[in-house]
């Protein structure tokens, strides 16, 4: 049987991807880790590991039951995780509908036997990768937001030695 490495996630708008990789360019050296690719950013909100397709249909059911209202997201806070190597950027206060989404999803992932790390949910958009020496965090004056009304199942596709996310499914969130 075949297994897809999955995860539901919110993809952004490509003015916004075109915006931050700019801006990620002008804020951080070369030497401070692998950019990822504008097409690429996103915010996980389940992850879901390599997965069956007879599991992957379940949860794609469950995902279209679900009813929440769209929220807007606002990017104004960024940090580096030394250990995984990885410098993001959130938001200073996770709204409530984030949240309330990311935990659905989360408990029908674990309900469906999918390993829910423990760690809390800590919304967040990979800039760049391998960046596990210190880096200089840009001044926390940026900000930038998003209406998030809709979320997506991605696939992570690993080829030519990158790793590209592919949106197989979307669901709305209300108006
Ligand atoms: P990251 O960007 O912080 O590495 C695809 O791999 C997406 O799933 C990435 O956004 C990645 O987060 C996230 N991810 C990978 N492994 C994970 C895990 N074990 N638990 C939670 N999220 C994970």
């Amino acid at each position: 049987m075949s297994a897809r490495r999955l995860f539901f996630g919110i993809g952004l708008p490509k003015p916004l991807q075109q915006q931050l990789v700019r801006w990620r360019a002008e804020q951080f050296p070369e030497e401070a880790g692998r950019p990822v690719v504008a097409a690429s950013l996103h915010i996980t909100l389940a992850f879901l590991g390599e997965i069956s397709d007879e599991k992957a249909q379940g949860l794609q059911q469950l995902a279209g039951r679900i009813r929440q209202p769209a929220f807007t997201l606002h990017l104004d806070d960024a940090g580096h995780w030394p250990r995984p190597g990885v410098v993001w950027l959130g938001c200073r206060q996770a709204p409530r509908g984030l949240l309330q989404l990311a935990e659905m999803l989360r408990a029908q992932a674990a309900r469906s036997g999918c390993y829910q790390s423990p760690q809390p949910f800590h919304p967040h958009i990979t800039l760049l990768r391998n960046a596990t020496r210190p880096v200089a965090l840009p001044p926390r004056n940026f900000h930038w937001q998003f209406t998030v009304d809709h979320f997506s199942l991605y696939q992570s596709v690993f080829a030519q030695g990158r790793t590209r996310y592919r949106a197989l499914q979307s669901w709305p969130l209300q108006e």
